[in-house]
């Protein structure tokens, strides 16, 4: 059946990758399945036909023929549970790389967009100069605790999982604040992430549609 998911038809990173159809990408190209992109204008995520499918009026979506998701998450897990590659086969190591998934959600990733927001949206605001060191700090108290659990493994329980996944692409978004490279062993994460060729070719795919939309 065919997948098909929605992006951004101009993303405002510029083809860095940072927008979450990456990451949708990125799973699908780890399992090997096959997918088209519906590309939206901001316009089109906020009209009735979209918002069937998604009711924040966000991308990514998901459809397999009667099935319909959206939440980068959910969509992750759906594509690792249906397909091997993601998940590991014995269950408590499935239910720890499952863990790790919601705490790249959950936990990683609400001060890394609180970050990204107060310097896109707020940053012309007479408090936000005040403001912003606190927001750092919010982002590197969990970054200092994952550094540490990571250590000097190359992913977080044993090999790759979904888990690592959404935690390098979550962690990606941190990049142009330089805080990232704070921590060399999860800026070493990253890279690694990124050098796998699933990741490669999902980049390869959203940067091709920035190029065509310039
Ligand atoms: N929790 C949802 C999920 O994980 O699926 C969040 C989905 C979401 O926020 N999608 C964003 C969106 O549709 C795109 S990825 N925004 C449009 C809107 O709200 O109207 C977020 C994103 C946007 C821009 C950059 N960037 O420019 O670097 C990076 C990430």
């Amino acid at each position: 059946m065919t997948i098909a998911i929605t992006a951004f038809e101009r993303s405002p990173d510029g083809g860095q990758g940072l927008a979450r159809d990456t990451r949708v990408r990125w799973a699908l190209e780890e399992v090997g399945q096959p997918y088209k992109v519906r590309l939206l204008s901001f316009r089109a995520m906020k009209e009735p036909a979209h918002l069937a499918l998604h009711p924040f009026g966000k991308i990514p979506t998901y459809e397999e023929g009667d099935l319909a998701l959206f939440e980068t998450g959910a969509i992750v897990f759906h594509i690792a549970e249906r397909h091997a590659g993601l998940l590991p086969d014995d269950p408590n190591a499935r239910a720890r790389a499952i863990t790790w998934m919601f705490a790249a959600v959950n936990t990683v990733e609400p001060p890394i967009i609180e970050l990204a927001n107060a310097k896109l949206l707020e940053g012309d605001k007479p408090w936000n100069k005040e403001r912003l060191p606190l927001v750092e700090d919010r982002v590197r108290s969990p970054m200092e605790q994952l550094s540490r659990r990571l250590g000097d493994a190359d992913w977080l329980d044993g090999g790759f999982s979904a888990g690592d996944l959404m935690m390098v692409h979550v962690l990606l978004r941190l990049r142009p604040s330089g805080i990232l490279d704070e921590y060399p062993n999860l800026a070493a994460y990253v890279a690694r992430g990124e050098a796998r060729p699933a990741y490669k070719r999902a980049f390869a795919a959203q940067f091709a549609v920035y190029k065509g939309s310039r």
